[in-house]
């Protein structure tokens, strides 16, 4: 029987699904008393450094877990369940870790985005049963801004390479834990966690050995879903936002079977939109919840989430913070929510006060879950202008010229899907957006949605120079060739596309057929 430690915080649904897809058993651990009597723990851990351990604390499983642990009992960490194993963090000066491992968990000081998220590899130190069936040059999905550095080289299991060579596993005797999460990891991801769960499997060392490892650039598939007229849950697409056609709202077919075909066919991630989140009630929008819910027992890739993420009051005047519903959302698998229209009004208070409040959603969802799991969705469209000294927003030179022959423009945020437009540009609500705890930019395109004319590479370049977290450029992909441009003319980690993918007119694999070779990508 495999014992699970959840301590109420983030995703353990992804991780109790890929254990049960393994044709596990799995009990949750509610007392110290479990921790004791277990025969094997998985401890998944996600959030922050100082609240993790604080939980560990308050429910009294700090001293079993250490009984446990230096009994040499099997043990698999993942991620906050590998870094509280040392002494302590950088996260949270002054709070003791487990201490089991000697060493300190520091941040990453490097020229690359951070957090560190998406697909990397792992050069193996040593044998270990969790590399059975591996052949060595797999990548799995990462997503911190903080790692290891142990003292004992002896317990190094792996390590991995971005900006800095870090150590992205440890194992010593029956103690396995690895940065990445094996859970969001594919098939390799599932393979190595069932070796650790497998009693009889032995020692290995891969048959390959990578000298240095590449973070792959990703490819994310996107479902806009909504209720059509008939009342079914839908994925639509629009036409730079209008998602009806001859007044019917397209219907490009359900969302947990769609997810379920591009994980099959290699995307590296998933993102649900909810694209009348604004105007719903989100917790009362059950079946997006159960969208996630479906989703994540068989998709073994990360999972995003937006729409409708804001405080809300409900018809029976109960009240809900953004947090609660973002809380629930992971609860049901979402890695990421997304927030979109609140982030615009949240980073309008920004600039009128000069600072954040510590209250806004942003803020609250990445202290508690940490920044790797806050996106801001970004929804702008080009403004034309004369001169840059027109507007006090942050003007680009433009190849494109307006329809006056303007060679300048700014990009005009919106909020409600698009239909309304406010007085930020996209650059300002991404430096805002970061600065208040977001760990990732969603940069939607209004102008090029739907379109297939290519990426906005200006927007791109805009919005990526001007931040040092991960951007996702979207909107616009028409062909194959549309990736590698936004990959090598920008700095952008990921691409996401909706309308061909879901038309079937370029299929993931052929856009990672035209890839491979020319961008560091992940081949499933
Ligand atoms: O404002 O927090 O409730 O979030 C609403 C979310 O829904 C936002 O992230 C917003 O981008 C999205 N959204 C709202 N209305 C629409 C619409 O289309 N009418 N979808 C919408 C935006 C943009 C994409 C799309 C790419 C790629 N969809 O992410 O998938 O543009 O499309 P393409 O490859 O076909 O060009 P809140």
């Amino acid at each position: 029987m495999i014992s699970l430690l959840d301590y109420g915080a983030g995703n353990v649904r992804s991780v109790i699904n890929a254990i049960k897809s393994l044709g596990h058993e799995l009990r949750i651990i509610t007392s110290p008393k479990d921790i004791l009597e277990a025969e094997r723990i998985v401890f998944p851990g996600v959030g922050n450094f100082g609240q993790i351990m604080a939980n560990l604390t308050q429910k009294g499983y700090v001293e079993p877990l250490k009984t446990y642990l230096m009994d040499n009992r099997p043990f698999f960490g993942i991620c906050l369940g590998l870094q509280v194993l040392f002494e302590g963090s950088e996260e949270a000066p002054g709070v003791p870790g487990l201490g089991i491992f000697k060493g300190m968990v520091r941040r990453f000081e490097i020229d690359f985005s951070v957090p560190h998220i998406g697909w990397n590899g792992i050069v193996p130190h040593k044998p270990s049963k969790i590399f059975a069936d591996l052949k060595g040059d797999e990548k799995f999905y990462f997503v911190h801004s903080y790692y290891v550095a142990p003292e004992d080289q002896f317990i190094v299991l792996t390590t991995t390479d971005y900006g800095v060579r870090f150590v992205s596993s440890v194992q010593r005797g029956n103690i396995i834990a690895t940065q990445f999460h094996p859970e969001k990891s594919g098939k390799p991801g599932l393979a190595l966690l069932k070796n650790f769960l497998d009693p009889t499997s032995a020692a290995v060392q891969p048959p390959v050995t990578l000298q240095h490892t590449r973070l792959a650039k990703r490819i994310i598939a996107c479902l806009d879903v909504r209720t059509n007229d008939q009342g079914d849950l839908v994925v639509t697409k629009g036409d730079q936002y209008d998602v009806r056609e001859k007044g019917e709202v397209r219907n490009l077919g359900k969302p947990v079977d769609l997810a379920r075909r591009y994980y099959e066919e290699g995307a590296d991630e998933i993102t649900f939109l909810n694209i009348t989140g604004f105007r719903d009630f989100p917790l009362e929008d059950l079946p997006m919840l159960e969208v996630l819910r479906r989703t994540s027992e068989n998709v073994f890739v990360p999972l995003t989430i937006g729409g409708g993420i804001r405080d809300y009051t409900d018809r029976n005047g109960k009240h809900y913070s953004a947090l609660e519903v973002a809380s629930e959302y992971f609860r049901s698998g979402a890695d990421k929510i997304s927030i979109g229209s609140d982030a615009v009004y949240i980073a309008e208070k920004f600039l009128e006060r000069g600072h954040g409040d510590g209250r806004s959603a942003i803020e609250e969802i990445s202290r508690v879950y940490g920044n790797q799991a806050v996106v801001i969705s970004i929804d702008p469209k080009r403004v034309y202008v004369e001169s840059p000294a027109q507007v006090r927003h942050h003007v680009i030179e433009t190849s494109i010229s307006g329809p006056k022959g303007e060679q300048y423009c700014w990009y005009q945020c919106t909020v409600k899907g698009g239909r309304e437009a406010r007085d930020i540009d996209a650059v300002t609500l991404a430096q805002v957006g970061e600065q208040l705890g977001a760990g990732e930019i969603l940069l939607n395109c209004i102008d090029r949605d739907g379109t297939n004319l290519g990426f906005d590479i200006e927007l791109i370049n805009a919005v990526k120079g001007a931040v040092s977290i991960p951007v996702i450029a979207s909107s616009g992909a028409g062909c194959a060739e549309h990736f590698y441009e936004v990959f090598t003319k920008t700095k952008a980690e990921s691409a996401l596309a909706a309308g061909i993918f879901h038309r079937n007119e370029v299929p993931i694999p052929s856009v990672k057929e035209f890839l491979a070779g020319k961008v560091e990508i992940r081949i499933a």
